[in-house]
């Protein structure tokens, strides 16, 4: 099955150069450029380039700045935000490179081609576009990583985005390889996550810029599953312009939360944790290496991750298979839903878990809840999207030692 074809086992771990707290010491001011952050971000102030991490073994508050200081308004929060992504740029992910200095795009037979030229290098990529035999241009769409694994709802247009193409994984090996790195120098920071979100930004450029293409950019869904899952949790997280997250069985590096899968693991669960998955793909940047074997001093974890949406819409689908971490991303996104509750828009943001099919074979008991999201954040429809469910618990008590503030 495609499943087995990906989990890999007895994998051995290639994890962990030790300890560097204090990393970057350029100095990077906020909002990163590239990163589309709300507008609020524009006055926040700039993480220090160095920073000292401190060990905390519970779920990062959501709503404290890095410095101490409460948030408690929206604005407050999108600052945050931006702060988050800083973070997650620096120890996890790797740079995030704004729109490149030249970009141009042609569309021709539903292929739309992007030319992105930078620096004295040059690179081409393009998607496909096939759309709906119902509803009326321009059209909403979803750009689907590697085609995606949901089925294409009615009246909305399907772009698929050939991720592996951007930036391979094969294996660790694979680091560097792709057209990102042939912009970019195959040394850059970037992860391979970071280089496909990248890589989906240019495709929305080119969609405003190209309009025989016929798609409404202000309707726009990502989605992938697995490996591709965890890159569309991050396409949305750092793209503002991406109105529905649909990540599907992400795991590890996805929906999962490190700090919650390395505890499951110590209990006993057979999970994919950080130290685990650096030795399997380049999905990372080089940078989380230093912090895969003392998770607790990363000052964030992917609820952080996942709260770089809200209030857009997000709608996160699992299975229940144990290596993907149902568990830790039950109470991973659990903890993400606060941020939603905190501006207003609890049933911005959904989770269900639901197991008994195929790995990335969606399950016709899910469809009415995304047809629901769907319908909402793409089609303009007044749907019910409060969906939270699961097989499993989350001990609040155990991980969440903040309180969750009512944002003005
Ligand atoms: C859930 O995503 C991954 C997982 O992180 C890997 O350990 C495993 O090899 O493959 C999964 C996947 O992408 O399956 C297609």
């Amino acid at each position: 099955s495609y499943y087995s074809q990906c989990i890999p086992n007895g994998q051995a771990s290639s994890a962990a150069t030790t300890t560097t707290l204090a990393t970057s010491t350029t100095k990077t001011s906020t909002p990163v450029s590239g990163t589309q952050t709300s507008t609020a971000a524009a006055s926040c102030s700039a993480l220090p380039g160095s920073i000292s991490l401190k060990s905390n073994s519970k779920l990062n508050d959501l709503f404290t700045m890095f410095n101490g200081d409460k948030v408690t308004t929206k604005a407050q929060f999108a600052c945050r935000q931006a702060e988050i992504s800083q973070l997650v740029q620096r120890y996890e992910l790797g740079t995030l490179p704004g729109r490149p200095a030249t970009l141009t795009a042609s569309f021709s037979g539903n292929t739309l081609t992007i030319n992105c030229g930078d620096s004295g290098k040059s690179m081409s990529f393009s998607v496909t576009i096939t759309y709906p035999s119902s509803g009326s241009a321009p059209y909403p769409a979803i750009i689907a990583y590697g085609g995606g694994s949901l089925p294409a709802p009615a009246g909305v247009a399907m772009i698929n985005f050939n991720n592996d193409d951007m930036a391979a994984q094969v294996n660790t090996g694979s680091r560097g390889q792709g057209k990102f790195y042939t912009l970019y120098g195959s040394g850059h920071s970037a992860g391979a996550m970071t280089a496909w979100a990248w890589g989906v930004s240019r495709v929305i450029d080119a969609l405003e810029q190209v309009t025989a293409a016929r798609i409404d950019t202000t309707r726009i869904g990502v989605t992938g599953c697995s490996r591709n899952g965890k890159g569309a949790l991050l396409a949305g997280a750092f793209d503002n312009r991406v109105a529905l997250t649909l990540p599907q069985e992400s795991g590890a590096g996805g929906s999962a939360c490190w700090r919650i899968s390395d505890y499951l693991k110590s209990q006993g669960a057979n999970i994919q944790t950080a130290s685990e998955i650096i030795g399997e793909d380049p999905w990372f940047s080089t940078s989380f290496n230093s912090y895969v074997n003392q998770v607790p001093v990363l000052p964030f974890d992917h609820h952080s991750l996942a709260a770089l949406i809200a209030p857009r819409g997000l709608f996160v689908i699992d299975n229940n298979i144990d290596w993907l971490g149902p568990q830790s991303c039950f109470g991973c996104m659990t903890t993400a839903h606060t941020a939603w509750q905190a501006l207003g828009a609890s049933d911005h943001m959904g989770y269900s878990q639901i197991g008994a099919h195929a790995h990335c074979a969606f399950p016709s008991n899910q469809q009415s809840q995304l047809t629901a999201f769907v319908q909402k954040f793409l089609l303009g429809q007044s749907t019910n999207t409060t969906v939270f469910q699961s097989d499993f618990t989350f001990s609040q008590s155990q991980w969440i030692d903040w309180t969750v503030p009512t944002l003005t």
